[in-house]
């Protein structure tokens, strides 16, 4: 006899109970398949007046989760079996021939290491030393005084995501009261970390879709009405998914703003080099914070300039106000990580320190991150050049000139970027972005013959 209706109160256990009834699931299948055993039998006067015992997995109530908006993305267009198909959903740099693409310099360390013979010993909770050391110079300029006066918390973590989680856990734990703001729109996984964190969030004005820009009043005005002690999160360079950046004057007020409200300046740099093609311009932003004597978070990751996607490699730096408080908030940050992941992988920290330490790779790293980031703005002004001979109805698309970085963000609503994926193959994320990290010179005229189909075509 298969399942039948048994009163039970949690949700989970509804669950069970509606899918056991749905799917009809016999005593024995249940128990082959799980071998634990979910139900009740009631008795009456000796006769068992129902079977009721069902044998279903524990996980029963566990529903389905819907696929990430950004990694879902490359999921779905691997199952696409269409040769005109267009990966430019996840942000990572492919070749003129979209192809990935690992730097040589990444190679010619990692061969370096491999003669080396280097261990496989656990890392310290903080990483390695060497790399930690690097990252910090990296993002501050190797003569800034607060890293000579030991101002710098860094510990390497698992690239930007990790990093920006454990700052998120830290939060949680030493500014309970605190809430984080955050600009709309931003990377989506943003929201996911502070609410995995359990670090309230809002999120202050950034895209202003009338004129494709920075939406600074907005902005200001949103952070300076923020509740005092607030954390806010600010992208370093390279606005995800936007491609708008504040410019250096619009930075210097929203400092002032920051520093009046005495919020907490929190970055992400996952661009460092990949905007302008430079390291010490991508780090403008974070340095004039630092150069004010501000008290300022900074995650960083190499998963896109050095192509270390998979490599987990990034680190999450504390600038303090004197070295005492630097120690204890990397004592407490190494608290964090141990009962999360122990302590971090060395292989990608070794090829950074390793790329970083000698001046002939450090050279040659930057050589090629101008390429790539030439490449970009190269497929930018191709796709800009494509959309504004082909499109007859006089609009202008030079916004997508006036973004930097990997995406463009195409102002596409979520129809449009369905018609781009369903009719056109070109996978893309529903808020528009799309991803010329990922495009090709090649391409560039039949992504613009979607984008004008989509743009003027669905509403
Ligand atoms: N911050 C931002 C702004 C960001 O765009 C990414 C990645 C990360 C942090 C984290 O990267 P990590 O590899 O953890 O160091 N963004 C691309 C990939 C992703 O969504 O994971 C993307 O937006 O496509």
């Amino acid at each position: 006899m298969a399942s039948a209706a048994f009163s039970v109160s949690s949700p989970a256990a509804s669950a069970v109970a509606a899918r056991s009834k749905v799917l009809g699931r016999g005593v024995n299948q249940g128990r082959r398949r799980t071998g634990c055993r979910v139900g009740i039998t009631r008795k009456n006067f000796g006769r068992v007046m129902m079977a009721l015992a069902v044998d279903v997995s524990r996980f029963e109530g566990v529903p389905m989760a819907p696929p990430d908006p950004i990694l879902g993305v490359s999921e779905a267009f691997k199952a696409d079996k269409n040769d005109l198909k267009l990966n430019l959903g996840v942000g990572a740099y492919r070749t003129e021939e979209l192809q990935p693409y690992v730097l040589n310099v990444v190679k010619k360390a990692e061969k370096l290491m491999l003669e080396k013979g280097d261990n496989k010993e656990y890392l310290p909770i903080e990483g390695l030393a060497a790399f930690n050391k690097a990252t910090a110079e990296l993002l501050l300029g190797a003569d800034n005084p607060v890293i000579k006066q030991g101002l710098v918390a860094t510990i390497q973590s698992l690239s930007g995501t990790g990093s920006l989680r454990l700052a998120a856990a830290f939060m949680q734990r030493y500014f309970p009261e605190a809430k984080v703001i955050i600009s709309s729109p931003t990377w989506g996984n943003h929201k996911n970390i502070f609410n995995d964190a359990r670090v309230p969030w809002s999120e202050y004005r950034y895209y202003d879709p009338k004129t494709v820009g920075l939406d600074f009043e907005g902005m200001i005005a949103d952070i300076e009405a923020a509740p005092e002690g607030s954390f806010v999160l600010l992208h370093g360079c390279a606005h995800n998914p936007t491609g708008i950046d504040p410019t250096p004057e619009q930075w210097e007020k929203i400092a002032d703003v920051i520093q009046e409200k005495k919020h907490m300046p929190f970055f992400d740099v996952a661009y460092q080099g990949f905007a302008s093609g430079s390291l010490d311009e991508d780090a403008f932003s974070v340095r004039l914070f630092v150069k004010r004597g501000m008290e300022v978070f900074v995650a960083q990751s190499y998963s896109k300039n050095l192509g270390l996607y998979s490599e987990r490699i990034g680190a999450i730096n504390v600038v303090c106000s004197a070295p005492d408080v630097a120690d204890r908030v990397k004592s407490q940050l190494k608290r964090l990580a141990r009962p999360m992941y122990s302590n971090p992988p060395i292989h990608g920290a070794r090829i950074v320190a390793n790329v970083v330490g000698d001046p002939t790779m450090f050279g040659e790293w930057k050589q090629e991150m101008e390429e790539m980031a030439g490449r970009i703005k190269n497929v930018r002004q191709k796709l800009y050049d494509s959309l504004s001979a082909k499109d007859q109805s006089g609009k202008d698309w030079s916004f997508i000139l006036r973004q930097i970085g990997m995406f463009s963000y195409t102002g596409l609503n979520k129809a449009q970027s369905d018609n781009m994926t369903d009719k056109w193959h070109v996978y893309m994320t529903k808020d528009g972005r799309i991803s010329l990290a990922g495009l090709s010179l090649a391409k560039c005229d039949y992504l613009a013959d979607a984008i004008i189909d989509s743009f003027h075509n669905v509403k």
